[in-house]
């Protein structure tokens, strides 16, 4: 398109949309316009029907995730459809500033950290790479809150990404569900079939958004988000007296509640409901979407599994098992056998935590109360898995006496209880989402591993090839060529373009590595990154010295992640140099970004030490020469790619074994800086692919913390007066040194000695501040850490989200790439 015609389009667009000259709009209107026009283009491809293609033999996928993370759209779209240059140029035909439109667009916070960016990745690369994949989730009305810092504390404030509209999706009302709870069901047999009838339930109608997936030069796939609205649709002001108006205004509440938001606080009953009920929600308007759509083409139910597989991402959407077996047995007329059968067929799932709090859970009598049919079915798997055991059990010990038997392994009589699905009250959905699936994987080697021997060992011991490793990954469009366009520029200019299509091909930097002038322009790169952070933070009254050294943790706040421990190290540096001791010749900036659980008390109050302590050294004119910190506040999608460009050392320091894997270790060392880390997750991969002899790695190993978790015989106050610093620094949590906060910090006091830090953050301390130190020394010799930066990215082409895709297509889903063209759409329209 011409710059002229763009520009016309454009000016005639804003004036459509908002009536009013160009000169008296705002950045967010002209954004909207530039994001409808980019829609727009999008749309030909994305609605186009396939003539050429059968339907009936596509096979697909469908990933179902409580959270995607998309960050900002417009940018990357406008990359995909080789629109920048011309944007650009028509905007600056109008007298416009192109970079100040594209930072007014809001992104969605439909998630709350790796996970939900994760999917975000995936379904990047799997547009692109021409896999058909197509997302569920929700479409929270306020996602993730925003996070304000008032005096050092977290506020929360509810998120309003809709409040002026969103122009990536559309409303399809005509794919409405109902989704049904609560109320009574009662048996029936008719013909020799037994059906249910339900009665008194309360229903919603699930509204689905559609938002465009586009890959680079691929295909655009669909993402569904659904939104809750009531079903009432009153005929007449009639209609609505009395009762009726009473019923109408409780559905329009409930439906506004139930897409509401994002993990709706699960510290009260009424909480708890609301989040049952919004899981339900979400998994089975998919899933009668999902079949619908199947049933358009294809008469046999039995056979769905050839061309239909459905992915669980983490135990969010594990009631989609019971939901489905409902579907094909209620509605489709098929037996318990065939309908089990074709379900574990059809569902993969990710696991993405071994954290117990984390491994969800719900009461009994919450789900009989809320999804009656549903209980009854997960009943029954829960029985006919038991009795399958037990034939297991009996059938090995007839082995010992000769008899034959096709039996993988034994299952012990304690393996059962700890193997249910159904136990002491609750049901759990990893034990649920794990016994329905033909394939479950962990997201990183140690992660799968610990799957295997720990948290699901028994499924493991008796079904050993359902269990598989697919390391996480992301996309270097979105983390290097988006994130940091100077450094993809650079190694374009170095080593060509194949890296974009093979990112491995990113190991022939190590071929310049050595070579000064190489060295110089990456350094250059990081620094220029580095002022554009600066630039950005002082818009927010931030202020940091560009030309030290940066160290980054960016990540939600939370015990085992350990900001704690990062924090703590920084302040006995403080304490270091309050003593007269000379600690680095180059200035330090620390920056923290994150957001704590509304009622997560001890992140909350990691988050108001961090403050406290920056404080501390900022009003320091000693101190302050040396270090700095800097909490961002409201850390979102756009804010990690700010600061992951700019980053020289990346903290990965949760306790060994508890971080699954980790993206964010990825995406900055992608972007050359080094890791300081835990031997964990995806960490390990990281450090033997740069090799651990240039690598910074501290602490217990994970199988370490997995035998004091079993053992016991830690002991944090042995560990406390060992280092004088420290000892010193735990102190000042109580006496007053930081005054104003003292039953703020008491709770990290508390946390550290009283409740035995079961994050281990004493443990490591010796270690990470040794480790911290080889990374002053090494940072001062710039040839050798250049070097080593340059490094970091030239094997960072095996944590690409292209290849963690293909394995996901060929290892789980059996799924091949589309033959076709550009830009053509995978809709699964009919
Ligand atoms: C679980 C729950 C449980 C109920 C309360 C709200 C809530 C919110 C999120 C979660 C999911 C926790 C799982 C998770 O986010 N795992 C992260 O997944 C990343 C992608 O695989 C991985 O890199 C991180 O290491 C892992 O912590």
């Amino acid at each position: 398109m011409k710059k002229e015609v763009l520009a016309e389009l454009f000016r005639q667009r804003l004036l459509n949309m908002y009536a009013k000259p160009i000169e008296e709009t705002s950045a967010y209107e002209r954004y909207m316009a530039l994001a409808t026009l980019v829609r727009e283009k999008i749309n030909g491809g994305w609605l186009r029907e396939h003539n050429s293609r059968p339907r009936s033999i596509e096979r697909r996928i469908y990933y179902l995730s409580a959270e995607f993370h998309l960050g900002r759209l417009l940018p990357l779209y406008m990359r995909y459809l080789g629109w920048e240059k011309v944007v650009e140029e028509a905007l600056d035909l109008l007298g416009l500033d192109a970079e100040e439109i594209l930072q007014a667009e809001r992104e969605p916070g439909l998630g709350s950290g790796g996970l939900g960016r994760l999917a975000a990745d995936m379904m990047d690369s799997l547009a692109t790479l021409r896999y058909t994949v197509h997302g569920y989730g929700i479409r929270y009305r306020h996602g993730q809150f925003e996070q304000r810092i008032i005096d050092g504390f977290q506020v929360e404030l509810p998120d309003d990404w809709l409040r002026d509209g969103y122009p990536w999706e559309v409303r399809r009302k005509d794919r409405a569900v109902e989704v049904h709870f609560g109320g009574r069901v009662s048996m029936y047999e008719r013909g020799g079939r037994l059906l249910f009838k339900y009665a008194e339930t309360e229903s919603v109608l699930a509204v689905p958004y559609y938002i465009p997936i586009l890959g680079e030069r691929g295909l655009t796939n669909t993402l569904r988000l659904w939104s809750a609205e009531s079903i009432y649709q009153p005929l007449s002001l009639e209609a609505l007296r009395g009762t009726d108006f009473q019923r109408f205004m409780q559905s329009e509440r409930d439906a506004h509640m139930l897409s509401g938001t994002l993990y709706p606080d699960d510290s009260t009953e009424d909480g708890r409901r609301l989040r049952l009920k919004q899981q339900y929600f979400f998994v089975s308007a998919s899933l009668q979407d999902i079949l619908r759509r199947y049933l358009r083409y294809a008469d046999d139910v039995r056979r769905i599994h050839d061309s239909v597989g459905i992915h669980i991402n983490d135990t969010h959407p594990a009631l989609a098992i019971p939901e489905w077996l409902r579907l094909l047995m209620d509605e489709e007329g098929l037996g318990w056998d065939e309908a089990w059968a074709v379900t574990r067929a059809t569902f993969s799932y990710t696991n993405h935590t071994i954290l117990q709090e984390a491994l969800e859970t719900w009461p009994i009598g919450l789900i009989q109360d809320i999804l009656p049919r549903i209980w009854m079915i997960i009943e029954e798997i829960d029985r006919r898995t038991r009795i399958m055991w037990d034939v297991r059990q009996n059938a090995v010990r007839g082995e010992e006496v000769g008899a034959h038997s096709a039996v993988q392994s034994t299952i012990a009589p304690h393996d059962i209880a700890r193997m249910a699905i159904v136990e002491g009250g609750v049901v759990r959905m990893a034990h649920l989402a794990t016994i329905a699936s033909h394939t479950v994987n962990g997201v990183s080697e140690i992660h799968t591993d610990l799957l295997k021997t720990r948290v699901l060992q028994p499924f493991y011991a008796s079904h050993t090839s359902q269990f598989i490793n697919v390391t996480n990954g992301i996309s270097l469009r979105y983390w290097l060529e988006g994130t940091n366009p100077r450094l993809a520029r650079l190694i374009t200019e170095t080593i060509g373009e194949d890296w974009k299509r093979d990112a491995l091909k990113l190991q022939e930097l190590h071929t310049f590595a050595d070579d000064p002038a190489f060295q110089e322009a990456w350094a250059e790169v990081k620094q220029a990154n580095k002022k554009v952070l600066q630039a950005n933070l002082a818009r927010y009254g931030l202020h940091f010295q560009a030309d030290g050294r940066l160290d980054v943790q960016i990540k939600r706040i939370h015990g085992y992640k350990r900001q704690l421990l990062n924090i703590l190290h920084i302040y006995t540096l403080y304490l270091k140099i309050k003593d007269g001791q000379h600690i680095d010749s180059v200035p330090r900036t620390y920056i923290f970004a994150g957001k704590a659980a509304p009622n997560y008390t001890l992140a909350k109050a990691i988050i108001k030490y961090i403050h406290c302590v920056a404080e501390k050294i900022r009003s320091d004119a000693e101190a302050s020469k040396y270090l700095q910190v800097i909490f961002v506040p409201n850390y979102d999608v756009t804010w990690a790619q700010r600061i992951v460009a700019a980053a020289d050392v990346s903290e990965q320091i949760a306790t060994a074994s508890l971080e699954a894997s980790g993206t964010g270790n990825m995406k900055m060392m992608l972007n050359g800086a080094l890791t300081i880390g835990t031997d964990d997750g995806a960490n390990h991969e990281i450090f033997q692919a740069v090799g651990y002899e240039r690598a910074f790695v501290f602490g217990l190993s994970s199988e370490a913390v997995q035998r004091y978790y079993m053992h016991g015989g830690y002991d944090p106050h042995r560990l406390f007066g060992t280092d004088p610093y420290l000892k010193q620094a735990i102190s000042h949590l109580l006496d007053g040194t930081f005054h104003e906060s003292i039953i703020t910090l008491e709770t990290i006091y508390h946390h550290l000695l009283t409740e035995g830090d079961p994050y281990l953050v004493l443990q490591d301390f010796a270690s990470y501040q040794a480790t911290q130190e080889a990374i002053a020394k090494t940072y001062v010799d710039s040839e050798r850490w250049w070097r080593w930066s340059i490094a970091q990215t030239a094997e960072a082409g095996r944590f690409s989200s292209d290849h963690t895709v293909e394995t996901y297509a060929k290892n789980i889903w059996r799924l091949k790439p589309l033959a076709g063209g550009t830009h053509d759409s995978a809709s699964d329209e009919t």
